[in-house]
C-alpha cells in the first residue's frame, strides 16, 4: 500500500463520537512514549498529522485518521504512564473496552513495543486483551535505530516469544529515524484490508 492521502478526522471517547461510516479500522496501541504518533506521521509521510509529545501520557482520546479515503488509522491512548490516577486508569480501561467491542470494523491491531526493552506487565495484559477479543495483531518493534544492526532480528524474535505470540504474528522492526521497516509495515497491512 502507498499512502497518498491522510487526514485527521476526529477525536473521541465514546462510541457515539466515532466516525459513523462502515470503513475498516487499523488501530495502534502501546505504552505511552513508545512511538505511536511518530509512526503514524512516518507511515503517512506527514510531520504533524499526529502530535508527538515530549510529555508522556498526554493523549487521552482516541484519534481517527482517514487514510486514502479507504480505512481509519486509529491512535489509541497509551498505557503505562506512571503518573496517572487510579480513576484515570479506569476511564482508560473502559474507553479501550468500548473500542475493542466494536469488533467488526477493527481489522488489525498494531501493538508497538520498544525494541530495546522487555515487554512490561501492561504490554502482556494488552496481549491478553487482544487474544480475548480475537483481534488480528501485528507487532512493531519501534526505535530500531537505537539497536546495533545485528541485534535487530534476534531481538524481534525474542520479543515475539516474550509477548507469547506464535510465528504467525509478524514482528516488524521499525524506525522513524532511519525509516527502516516502514515499507514492510505498509505492505503487511494490505493483508488486513479488503481489496
Ligand atoms: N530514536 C527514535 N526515537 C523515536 C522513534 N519513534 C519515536 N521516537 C521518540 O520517542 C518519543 C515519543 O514518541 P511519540 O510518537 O510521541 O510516542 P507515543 O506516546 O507512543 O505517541 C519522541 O521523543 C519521539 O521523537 C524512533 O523510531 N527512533
Ligand atoms: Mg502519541
Amino acid at each position: 500500500m502507498e499512502i497518498k492521502k491522510a487526514e485527521f478526522v476526529t477525536s473521541a471517547v465514546k462510541t457515539s463520537a466515532y466516525p459513523q461510516d462502515e470503513l475498516p479500522h487499523i488501530a495502534i496501541v502501546g505504552k505511552s512514549n513508545v512511538g505511536k504518533s511518530s509512526l503514524i506521521n512516518a507511515m503517512t509521510n506527514q510531520n504533524k498529522l499526529a502530535r508527538v509529545s515530549r510529555q508522556p501520557g498526554k493523549t487521552r482520546l482516541i484519534n481517527f485518521f482517514l487514510i486514502n479515503d479507504k480505512f481509519y488509522l486509529v491512535d489509541l491512548p497509551g498505557y503505562g504512564y506512571a503518573r496517572v490516577s487510579k480513576a484515570e486508569q479506569e476511564s482508560w480501561g473502559s474507553m479501550m473496552d468500548e473500542y475493542f467491542k466494536l469488533a467488526s470494523p477493527l481489522k488489525c491491531i498494531i501493538l508497538i513495543v520498544d525494541i530495546r526493552h522487555k515487554p512490561t506487565a501492561e504490554d502482556k495484559q494488552m496481549v491478553e486483551w487482544i487474544k480475548y477479543y480475537r483481534i488480528p495483531v501485528l507487532v512493531v518493534a519501534s526505535k530500531a535505530d537505537k539497536l546495533g544492526k545485528t541485534r535487530i532480528k534476534p531481538q524481534a524474535a525474542q520479543l515475539r516469544k516474550q509477548l507469547g505470540f506464535s510465528h504467525q504474528v509478524p514482528v516488524v522492526p521499525c524506525s522513524v529515524v532511519s525509516k527502516q521497516g516502514l515499507l514492510e509495515l505498509l505492505a503487511e497491512l494490505d493483508a488486513y484490508l479488503p481489496e
